[in-house]
C-alpha cells in the first residue's frame, strides 16, 4: 500500500494497492472494505464539534454504525500505525470473508511514510483445513446415513459461494448420481445444464416436480443454506431434520446429531464423492413423473403485454455472455424461473432484501464483469429507491439492458399485506433515463406496451444499440404477477401476522 498525493476522500481507495480480487458476486459473506475519510488527526482528543456528526462532540458514532455490520473496524489517525491497521482490515475482510470499515483521518494520505515506501507484496492468506480427524468422522458418519437411503438427493445453497464449494458440489452430484436441487437464493452457483439438476428447491414455490422430489426423499444434504422466513416460504417446508445432512462452511450436522466442527464443506464434499455409492432413484423417479411446464398463451395483436410473455422474451435472450440481476418484488420469481445457460450469471439478494439494492448491484456487476452483458429486471417501486446510478452507468460507458417493470405500484406488498401506500407516483421513466442521459454517453430508451413492442425494443436493444445502456420500460398490469408470489404472498402474511402468544 501507499499514500497518494490527494488529500480528497475520495482518493483514499487508490490507496489500497494490494491486488484484491474483487469477486464477481454480490451476495452473502462478501470481503467489501468500507473506507471512510475521517476527521483531521489533530480533532481528536478536542472537545470540538465536527461537521458530519449529530452536533456532538463525540466523532464515534459513525464507528458504532458499522460496528453492528462489519466483523473489524480500523481508526486510523496517525501514520505510525496506518500500515498495520490498513493490512489487519484488508487480511481481515479477505479471511472472514465479510465486509470491515477503515475510517482514515482526512488529512494523512497525502503524507509520504518510510512504511509505505515499497510497494506492497501480495497478499497470501493460508486456506483454511479441516481437522482431519473430525472430517473423516463427518464423512464416515454421512456415507454411513446416505448409503442406506433408498433417494437421496442434494441440495446447493447460498453459503456454496463463501465455501468456494461449487465443483465440490457438482463433483458430488457426478459421483453419487443423486437429483440436485438449487436454493433460490444460490440460483448461479450451480449449473442448471446438468443432467441430474432438478431446478428450485423453494416448497410449495419450488419449479415444477422439485418439491415434490427434495421433500419426499429420505434423505437430503443441503450444502450451505440459509433457512429464514422467505426461503422457506412462510416456515412451510416439509423438511425434517432427522432426514437431512446439513453442510455449513465450517461444519456438518448429520440428522439430529452428530455434529462435527473444523470441517472445510469443500474438503468434505470431495471426500464424500469418493466414498458415496451411487443412488439415481431420485433422479429417476424425477424424469419418470416430470411433465415440462406449457407456454405463455399467445398474445393478440396489441394486447397489453402480460408478464409472462416479457420472461418467454428475456429467456430467450440469455446465453453465456450474459447475467441476470432480479430486484426485490415480483422479479424474484419471474427471474428464479429462468432457465441458466452454462456460465449465464446470476445475482439476487433475498436475505436482506430492500428494495433498490439491483440498480446499484447492476452498476458494480457491469464493472466487474465487463465480458458480460447483463440484464436486470427492477421494477418500478425499487427503482424509485436509487435511479441515479444510472447516471454512474453512463459514466462508466456500460451497456447493460434494464428491464423496468412499471406496473404501478408495489405489487409485491400488494400480496403480503395490502392498503392504498402501494401505489405509488407513477414516473415517465425513459424520460428520466433521457433526462440523465442528457446527450452525453451512449443510451437507449424505450417504452413497450405490447409483445410487438417489446420484439422490436428487445431487437434494438441487441443489435444496433448494442454498445448503448438500454433501458426498456414495460407497461404492466398492477395485477399481472407471477402464480408463485400469490402464493408465497399469502404463505409469508400468514407467518407475519401470527397473533402473539398469550402471555
Ligand atoms: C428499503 C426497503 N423499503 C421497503 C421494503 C418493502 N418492500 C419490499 S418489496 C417492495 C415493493 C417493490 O415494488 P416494485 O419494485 O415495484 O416490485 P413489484 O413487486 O411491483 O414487481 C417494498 C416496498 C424493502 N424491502 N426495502
Ligand atoms: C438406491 O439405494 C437403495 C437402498 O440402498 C437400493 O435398494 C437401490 O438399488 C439403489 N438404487 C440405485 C438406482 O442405485
Ligand atoms: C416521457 O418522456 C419521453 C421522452 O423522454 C417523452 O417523449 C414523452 O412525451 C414523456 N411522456 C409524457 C407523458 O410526458
Ligand atoms: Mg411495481
Amino acid at each position: 500500500m501507499r499514500t497518494t498525493g490527494a488529500r480528497d476522500p475520495a482518493i483514499l481507495v487508490k490507496i489500497i494497492r494490494v491486488p484484491i480480487k474483487i469477486p464477481k458476486n454480490l451476495r452473502e459473506n462478501l470481503p467489501v472494505i468500507c473506507i471512510a475519510g475521517g476527521p483531521n488527526s489533530n480533532d481528536y482528543g478536542t472537545n470540538r464539534i465536527l461537521h458530519h456528526t449529530i452536533g456532538l462532540p463525540d466523532f464515534s458514532q459513525e464507528l458504532r454504525c458499522f460496528q453492528t455490520v462489519t466483523c473489524h473496524q480500523a481508526v486510523v489517525t496517525n501514520l505510525e500505525d496506518a500500515h498495520e491497521q490498513i493490512d489487519t482490515a484488508i487480511a481481515t475482510a479477505l479471511r472472514e470473508s465479510k465486509p470491515v470499515y477503515l475510517s482514515i483521518s482526512c488529512n494523512l494520505p497525502g503524507l509520504p511514510h518510510p512504511t509505505f515506501s515499497r510497494d506492497p507484496v501480495p497478499f497470501f492468506l493460508a486456506p483454511r483445513l479441516s481437522n482431519k480427524m473430525g472430517l473423516e468422522a463427518a464423512v464416515e458418519a454421512t456415507v454411513e446415513f446416505l448409503n442406506k437411503a433408498v433417494k437421496p438427493v442434494l441440495v446447493g445453497g447460498p453459503k456454496l459461494r463463501v465455501a468456494k464449494a461449487g465443483k465440490a458440489f457438482v463433483d458430488l452430484v457426478d459421483a453419487s448420481g443423486y437429483a440436485y436441487a438449487v436454493m433460490p437464493s444460490a440460483k448461479g452457483l450451480v449449473p442448471e445444464t446438468h443432467p441430474h439438476f432438478i431446478g428450485t428447491y423453494w416448497g410449495a414455490v419450488s419449479t415444477a416436480f422439485c418439491a415434490e422430489i427434495v421433500e419426499s426423499a429420505d434423505a437430503y444434504l443441503f450444502a450451505g443454506p440459509i433457512f429464514n422466513d422467505y426461503s422457506s416460504v412462510g416456515y412451510s417446508f416439509l423438511l425434517k431434520k432427522d432426514k437431512a445432512i446439513i453442510v455449513q462452511p465450517e461444519r456438518v450436522i448429520v440428522g439430529n446429531g452428530p455434529a462435527f466442527g473444523c470441517v472445510m464443506m469443500k474438503e468434505f464434499l470431495s471426500e464424500l464423492a469418493k466414498r458415496v455409492s451411487k443412488n439415481s432413484t431420485a433422479f429417476e423417479n424425477y424424469k419418470r413423473i416430470f411433465v415440462p411446464e406449457g407456454q405463455p398463451l399467445e398474445s393478440e395483436p396489441n394486447e397489453p403485454l402480460r408478464v409472462n410473455v416479457l420472461f418467454k422474451h428475456i429467456q430467450k435472450m440469455l446465453n453465456s455472455d450474459s447475467a441476470v440481476i432480479a430486484e426485490t418484488g415480483d422479479s424474484w420469481f419471474n427471474c428464479q424461473k429462468l432457465k441458466l445457460p452454462e456460465g449465464c450469471g446470476y445475482e439476487f439478494q433475498m436475505q436482506y432484501g430492500s428494495i433498490g439494492w439491483s440498480v446499484g448491484a447492476l452498476l458494480g456487476y457491469a464493472q466487474g464483469a465487463q465480458d458480460k452483458r447483463v440484464i436486470a429486471c427492477i421494477g418500478d417501486g425499487s427503482f424509485q429507491v436509487t435511479a441515479q446510478d444510472v447516471s454512474t452507468m453512463l459514466r462508466c460507458e456500460q451497456n447493460s439492458i434494464i428491464f423496468l417493470i412499471n406496473n404501478g405500484g408495489y405489487t409485491i406488498e400488494v400480496e403480503i399485506h395490502d392498503g392504498p401506500y402501494n401505489v405509488i407516483k407513477n414516473w415517465n421513466y425513459t424520460g428520466l433515463v433521457d433526462a440523465i442521459h442528457n446527450g452525453e454517453g451512449k443510451c437507449w430508451t424505450s417504452k413497450v406496451k405490447c409483445e410487438e413492442e417489446l420484439t422490436e425494443a428487445i431487437g434494438t436493444a441487441l443489435g444496433e444499440k448494442k454498445d448503448c445502456l438500454c433501458f426498456i420500460e414495460v407497461i404492466a398490469h398492477k395485477d399481472d404477477t407471477s402464480k408463485e408470489l400469490l402464493e408465497w404472498g399469502s404463505r409469508v402474511s400468514a407467518a407475519n401476522s401470527r397473533p402473539p402468544n398469550p402471555q
